[in-house]
């Protein structure tokens, strides 16, 4: 199998003996189906309060554990071939999908500086991503998101509408019946 993902999966696993993942809650008081966890800097949060980035893990009142070095420069080295040559993120919410689980339609606009993009990493099994416009209702477009997939959000695209399709029941040799999804940011 790819030494990239494997590494990227171990350090998954590293940080959730830290920082374990949890269905975090909207705004609306609904469960999110996908759990979440952060490293680095900033993570980010949500409760019934709203959605912020936060330095320290809510559950535990700890730091969020530091982002692995295999993946800011994995980001980095992204955004620099979609041509952002200076992207540093500071921020990296990793989202674990079960199958049956799902994204909303959603704008990332958490964020101060919009000129940075985000660094989008899928592992395990296939999603289908939901590529929108500006205004919510705006028609989608699916792509599919394999193991190894890297997608480069920013410039016109950073403020469009995105989710993820209802996961649909596989399995993949190195995350068995789950999808994970990593996006880097800069959140501050
Ligand atoms: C996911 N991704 O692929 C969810 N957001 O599981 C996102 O919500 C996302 O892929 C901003 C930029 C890129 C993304
Ligand atoms: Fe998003």
């Amino acid at each position: 199998a790819c030494q990239k993902t494997e590494q990227l999966i171990s350090a998954i696993s590293d940080i959730t003996q830290e920082a374990p993942f949890r269905n975090m809650t909207t705004p609306n008081g609904a469960s999110m189906s996908a759990a979440m966890t952060n490293c680095g800097e900033y993570g980010w949060v949500s409760d019934q309060s709203g959605y912020r980035y936060s330095t320290h893990d809510p559950v535990s009142g700890k730091m969020w554990p530091s982002m692995p070095t295999v993946f800011r420069e994995l980001a980095q080295i992204a955004a620099k071939k979609a041509g952002f040559n200076n992207f540093t993120p500071n921020a990296c919410l990793i989202n674990r999908y079960p199958v049956g689980s799902r994204m909303g339609l959603h704008q990332d606009k958490d964020e101060p500086d919009l000129s940075a993009p985000i660094v989008s990493v899928s592992l395990g099994i296939p999603a289908t991503f939901l590529f929108g416009g500006l205004k919510r209702k705006d028609q989608t477009t699916k792509v599919q998101l394999d193991n190894g997939d890297v997608v480069v959000f920013g410039g016109v695209a950073r403020l469009n509408y995105h989710g993820v399709a209802t996961i649909k029941d596989n399995v993949h040799q190195l995350t068995k019946r789950l999808r994970y999804n990593l996006t880097f940011r800069l959140a501050t």
